[in-house]
């Protein structure tokens, strides 16, 4: 090929890939919805999904790192790393809320399109578990890491060691303690786990999840958001899904997992989410009893088709495609919480 035919086709391609960018711009336009079932429809690629409203910054720093030709998993990384950082997020990284022992302690998964995956639990004192989850991907043979082995590691990886509770989250803790009971708090005050999928400008997958989970959990608890399988699954033919709420209720039923499978089946994601949060509802016939029973599934399949459901109403999440901006969406739900 000529020198000005190589230069030609690669211009096209560069206008081709910008266009695709044009939508999701510095400013992210909040367009919150009613609940309501997601319209089955296509978006442009990339599409970028994050679980609640701290999904919108995540979104955009995602949305940047792709405009700049970065990979599906390095645009997660960049993305979840917003919230980790953001004290004012009470259930993610750096200000989360502590166990009953007073200790933040951190979850965190990724996977890329070729099914490698990485994850951390039960880590603490390091800021960015999302980051080191990504160096399990790509600098050791397995795929999860936890407790003092996961923090060795980050160590020997470069990470630093810091104090992750703030002065906040601390007195949020000291108040508990004065009742001690454990009922977790999830979607009320709308800033949990944050978990994302992406499908680049090429149709690839990646996701990832990050959380200090329940707060106020037992010392040593794991939750969902860095099993592969739980909190988080993909496979590149098919589709990816995420979840947030009660980790226990979304490891009983190998939630996003099953989410995928289904939309394998032929499931819309919408339906797919719906019938595994109807399946958990069906598990806990206590849910009554259980007035923090909370779960809530974000999904997209292959042609770039997208949904969600959660058990009970408040769930929302932020959606930032190639043509129609960065907006929050709130998917149709089983139940209210009065119910
Ligand atoms: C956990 N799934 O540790 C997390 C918490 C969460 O919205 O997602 N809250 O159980």
């Amino acid at each position: 090929m000529s020198s000005r035919r190589k230069f030609i086709k690669k211009a096209a391609l560069g206008s081709v890939a910008l266009s695709a960018f044009s939508a999701c711009g510095a400013q992210a336009a909040e367009a919150i919805s009613a609940n309501k079932t997601i319209p089955l429809k296509p978006v442009k690629k990339p599409v970028i999904i994050s679980t609640w409203n701290h999904g919108l910054a995540a979104n955009e720093a995602a949305w940047n790192a792709l405009k700049i030709g970065n990979s599906g998993i390095s645009a997660i990384e960049t993305g979840l790393k917003i919230s980790e950082a953001d004290p004012k997020v009470r259930s993610v990284g750096y200000g989360g809320l502590p166990d009953r022992e007073g200790k933040v302690t951190l979850d965190a998964c990724i996977m890329d399109q070729n099914s490698d995956c990485g994850s951390v639990s039960f880590l603490q004192d390091i800021k960015h578990p999302i980051s080191v989850a990504r160096k399990v991907l790509e600098e050791t043979p397995h795929v999860m890491l936890t407790g003092k082995g996961a923090q060795d590691f980050a160590l020997a990886q470069g990470f630093k060691k810091e104090n992750l509770l703030t002065a906040e989250s601390e007195k949020a803790w000291k108040n508990w303690l004065e009742k001690s009971k454990y009922q977790p708090v999830i979607n009320i005050e709308n800033h949990d786990t944050i978990s994302m999928l992406i499908i680049d400008a090429d149709g690839n997958l990646s996701g990832g999840c990050t959380t200090s989970g329940a707060a106020w959990k037992m010392h040593g608890r794991v939750g969902d958001s860095p099993i592969i399988g739980a909190g988080l699954f993909l496979d590149n033919e098919v589709g990816g899904a995420a979840a947030t709420g009660l980790g226990e209720a979304v490891i009983r039923t190998a939630g996003s997992a099953m989410v995928v499978e289904l939309m394998r089946q032929g499931k819309s994601p919408n339906e797919a989410c719906k019938i595994i949060v109807e399946r958990i509802y069906n598990k806990h016939k206590n849910h009554k009893d259980m007035p923090y029973l909370q779960v809530g599934f974000i999904a997209v399949n292959k042609q770039g088709e997208y949904g969600g459901y959660s058990l009970r109403g408040g769930f929302n999440f932020a959606i930032c495609d190639g043509e129609n901006g960065n907006r929050m969406e709130k998917p149709d739900f089983k139940m209210t919480w009065k119910d």
